[in-house]
């Protein structure tokens, strides 16, 4: 019984590197700056948090550790389990693999992967990575593209939980509309909720933008329903709404759909392998 034991394992080994979650290959523009956050498990909050440079992580440099400041800048948000890495004044050589780390003690350290392309024109950039509004209002966010990428796929994503809009599919959620102009993508968000506070990005083809959206409470609203609206985690610093709350809501959904995942592939396998090893054992008696 030691394959189904085995393949368990596996399942849960990978289900245990999903722990965190950022960009996969960002844009940046030569001398400009960029900020890219790293989302982490709740269990992170109080881990200390890395930015190393590398294509592999056993032999990736630590470039950056939380609360450095200057070139590279690292900044935690454990309410919202985001930490966020700011890159001044990029050059050609900050270009490369580079991965978002949380330090463990005793055990390897959680990571995910991510690509920086720092061009002089870069493939996708965005002229605001931060933009705000009020409940109810609507915000748009351009996204240019240079003509390599005009004909390869548009999107705009949540790096929460990796939901896109496409110019073509918007039909998921009217709330966003996508228009595009041939050089740049206009993305709309109209009426703003709370929840849609976070980390988005633009991307044509493989290259991404990181955008923060905050969203602020109503002022009006505010004083019917102050106790009823929950602001939503990875907000960021800047948001206004209350935060106190327990953000587990990033990874948790997550959590819940990689049990799923677990289940859904664990179960069938192991009634394969039971059903395998019955007819094996039969075979054998006789
Ligand atoms: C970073 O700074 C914050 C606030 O001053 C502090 O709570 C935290 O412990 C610091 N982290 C490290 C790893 O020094
Ligand atoms: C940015 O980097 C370039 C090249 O290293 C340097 O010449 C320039 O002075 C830097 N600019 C700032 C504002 O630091
Ligand atoms: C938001 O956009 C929608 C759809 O384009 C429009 O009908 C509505 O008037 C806009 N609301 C505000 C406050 O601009
Ligand atoms: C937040 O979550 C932690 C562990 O997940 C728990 O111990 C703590 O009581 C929670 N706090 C609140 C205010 O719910
Ligand atoms: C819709 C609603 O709950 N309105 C209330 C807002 O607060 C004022 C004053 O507390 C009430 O009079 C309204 O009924």
């Amino acid at each position: 019984m030691a394959l189904p034991l085995i393949l368990f394992g596996v399942l849960l080994y990978t289900a245990e590197a999903l722990r965190m979650n950022t960009l996969d290959h960002v844009s940046v523009r030569e001398g400009g700056t960029v900020t890219i956050p790293c989302l982490y498990d709740n269990q992170y909050k109080l881990n200390s948090k890395l930015w190393c440079r590398g294509f592999y992580w056993a032999f990736c440099q630590i470039t950056a550790r939380e609360n450095d400041t200057g070139k590279w800048t690292i900044t935690d948000y454990p309410a919202h389990n985001i930490f966020t890495v700011k890159l001044n004044n990029a050059t050609s050589s900050d270009s490369g693999s580079y991965w978002c780390a949380v330090e463990i003690q005793a055990k390897p350290d959680d990571r995910k992967h991510l690509y920086l392309t720092v061009q002089q024109a870069p493939g996708v950039s965005v002229k605001s990575s931060s933009v705000s509004g009020h409940e109810g209002d609507n915000v748009s966010v351009q996204c240019f593209y240079t003509s390599e990428y005009q004909y390869k796929i548009k999107k705009w994503c949540r790096i929460k939980d990796r939901s896109c809009y496409t110019e073509t599919d918007t039909s998921q959620n009217p709330s966003v509309q996508i228009s595009d102009d041939g050089r740049s993508f206009t993305v709309l968000m109209t009426g703003l909720r709370l929840s849609d506070s976070g980390w988005y990005f633009c991307s044509a083809g493989d290259l991404q933008a990181p955008v923060q959206l905050t969203v602020q409470k109503d002022n009006n609203k505010q004083k019917n329903t102050s106790e009823n609206d929950i602001s939503s985690d990875e907000a960021g610093p800047t948001s206004s709404s209350k935060i106190a709350r327990n953000d587990t809501e990033d990874t948790s959904s997550d959590h819940r759909s990689r049990i799923f995942l677990l289940i859904w592939t664990a179960v069938p396998l192991l009634t394969l392998v039971l059903l395998i090893w019955r007819i094996i054992q039969k075979h054998s008696q006789f």
